[in-house]
């Protein structure tokens, strides 16, 4: 495929790394969030072998914050997300779907609760920040939104727990998965939490000061010397492989949560007050009739501008959303919504490419399973 630059524009925002990122060797930029988020630098499939071993470090400032500050921002919240928050804790993330009035996907942010009357909502790519807005003008509720300047570094990857250890001291190591708290590096509050959009394990870091912020960045990467540290950014690889969605690629506004396979993060029963409750209720009674599932198909390379279909003869089986060539299982994997008529995995299926017509089987969700 021909390769094309991205013209930089003032909406287009850079992040208080992208002068770093630059120079350590990036190659691709994508946008997210009116942002510039790196997509590569060596080639995602040697970052995927890195990324697996050693520790990177992510400029994932594109993760924007919506913060909610005021008496009614626990009902803002809860408004947004069919997951029950009464119940959530300061100090705690919480991956949670945010739905329209019909029940449809909006974005699947992790949302944190910084206070009983504070919440961050860190967002996948879709304007959230305008939803809660106008939730908050027309509800008339005492709820402040606001994009505070808050950037993400993710640190990631096995050898990212010995390395935060040696630049943070010994008290990170015992942050819980999903607990976040603040942390001390040379006279300056760090706000960390224990996440990250990939399954090898690591921490994220919520800058709010750049200039400590890129203070900590340089520290991290000659700290990290020794454990093999480089520029990184999220892998369609190791996503995939651990089923991690992508909010835009694998799922958008034409589906619901029960679709997506988020069926734990969704309350029906209990006497909570959201939108796209009613829909959630009827959905939950009658059932769906298609859902994200994972693919395996018979080739060794793919790339993906659309969903393409997926044919059992002249029946359609579904659509694949995102696919990558996979070296673990050498072949390509992908995430596809598939009928239900073909849940049952020992269905096969034909998709064309490049004019090229290539086999198929449909798996369960997470290909690999590496919890930590
Ligand atoms: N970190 C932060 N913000 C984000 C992301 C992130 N915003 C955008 C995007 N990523 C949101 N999407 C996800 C998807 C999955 C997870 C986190 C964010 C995730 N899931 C775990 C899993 O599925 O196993 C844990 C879920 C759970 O315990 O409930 O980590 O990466 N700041």
């Amino acid at each position: 495929m021909k390769k094309f630059y991205i013209a930089k524009a003032r909406r287009l925002r850079g992040t208080p790394f992208s002068s770093r990122i630059e120079s350590q060797g990036l190659t691709a930029y994508t946008t997210y969030n009116h942002m510039l988020l790196p997509a590569a630098f060596e080639g995602t499939e040697k970052e995927y072998f890195h990324l697996k071993e050693h520790v990177q470090v992510w400029d994932v400032a594109a993760e924007r914050q919506v913060q909610i500050v005021g008496k009614d921002s626990a009902k803002l919240v809860q408004l947004m997300t069919c997951r029950n928050l009464l119940k959530s804790k300061v100090g705690k993330c919480y991956y949670a779907p945010i739905i329209d009035e019909q029940g449809n996907m909006i974005n699947d942010p992790i949302i944190l609760k910084l206070d009983e009357n504070k919440w961050w909502i860190s967002l996948a790519d879709s304007d959230v920040g305008l939803y809660a807005k106008g939730l908050a003008s027309g509800l008339k509720l005492q709820a402040e939104v606001s994009e505070p300047d808050v950037n993400i570094l993710a640190v990631q990857g096995p050898k990212s727990f010995k390395l935060m250890e040696k630049v943070l001291g010994k008290k990170i190591t015992e942050l819980k998965f999903f607990g976040f708290d603040y942390f001390t590096f040379k006279g300056n509050k760090f706000f960390i939490a224990r996440s990250g959009w990939s399954k090898q394990g690591g921490y994220e870091i919520y800058i709010e000061n750049r200039e400590a912020g890129l203070n900590l960045y340089d520290e991290l990467f000659s700290a990290g010397k020794e454990f093999n540290i480089k520029p990184g950014c999220p892998n369609s690889i190791e996503r995939i492989e651990s089923g991690l969605l992508s909010c835009g690629n694998d799922f958008d506004n034409g589906d619901n949560p029960y679709e997506c396979g988020f069926d734990k993060y969704i309350d029906v029963e209990s006497d909570i007050n959201y939108l796209g409750k009613k829909a959630l209720v009827q959905i939950s009674k009658e059932g769906i009739k298609k859902k994200l599932m994972g693919v395996k198909i018979d080739l060794d390379k793919v790339e993906m501008m659309e969903e393409i279909p997926l044919q059992n003869g002249k029946s359609l089986v579904g659509h694949l959303r995102s696919a990558v060539y996979s070296p673990h299982f050498k072949k390509v994997v992908g995430i596809a919504m598939i009928k239900k008529e073909y849940w049952d995995k020992k269905t096969s299926f034909e998709l064309e490419i490049n004019g090229e017509k290539n086999k198929g089987s449909i798996c369960d969700l997470p290909f690999i399973s590496n919890d930590k």
